[in-house]
């Protein structure tokens, strides 16, 4: 099994997810900037994107279907009910379409951008537009440990992968998200992922 993607980059939540299996794999770690240039890598993804699972003659891209393929491959973090797979999907779309936007804007002012480039009030908007997605996440969270019961899926990490420079966002505001985002940010195939180039 190869994946193809630096670390630094939406490649890391397939990476998370390859240690989370325990699954002895090859990492590529392409760059964000080489990706959509590269031709040999063109003619597997012609995307242009990572991550890239490869899986002897298989080629899957999309980080979020990449890691319910090694879940329900490998089986750890997977789920036999098949409602519980079907709100796994739900949560991974979800973190696609309406959450992924919105932090990668907030992270940008906040933690990526050089000091000087960064623009307050556009943190301050990209702020304001977490809270409905995170108020949902506090909500659903209300009542178990993790977002499918108390135990720690691939639901939880396809969104906490998606968000994971929030640890410290507003954390008086909604502690059960900052509990649920501190264990799976605490995980040891998390930080493993975090090593790697
Ligand atoms: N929805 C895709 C998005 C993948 C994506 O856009 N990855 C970025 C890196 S973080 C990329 O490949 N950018 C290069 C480009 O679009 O040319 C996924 O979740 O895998």
């Amino acid at each position: 099994m190869e994946i193809y993607g630096t670390s630094c980059s939406r490649a890391f939540r397939a990476l998370w997810m390859a240690c989370e299996q325990g699954a002895e794999f090859a990492h590529h770690p392409l760059a964000v900037e080489a990706c959509g240039s590269d031709p040999a890598y063109l003619a597997l993804n012609p995307a242009g994107t990572i991550p890239l699972l490869r899986d002897g003659d298989f080629v899957l891209a999309e980080s979020m279907a990449i890691n319910l393929y090694l879940a329900r491959k490998h089986g750890r973090l997977w789920l036999d009910d098949e409602q519980a797979q079907a709100l796994a999907w739900q949560w991974s779309f979800w973190a696609l379409a309406s959450l992924e936007a919105p932090y990668v804007s907030w992270a940008e002012q906040a933690l990526w951008l050089p000091m000087a480039m960064r623009d307050s009030t556009e943190l301050a908007r990209a702020a304001q537009a977490l809270q409905r997605p995170l108020d949902r996440l506090e909500r659903a969270l209300a009542d178990h440990s993790y977002l499918l019961g108390e135990t720690f899926t691939v639901a939880d990490l396809n969104v906490a992968g998606v968000i994971n420079g929030l640890a410290d966002f507003q954390p008086q505001a909604r502690p059960r998200f900052h509990d649920w985002l501190r264990c799976c940010l605490e995980r040891p195939a998390y930080r493993r992922a975090c090593r790697m180039p």
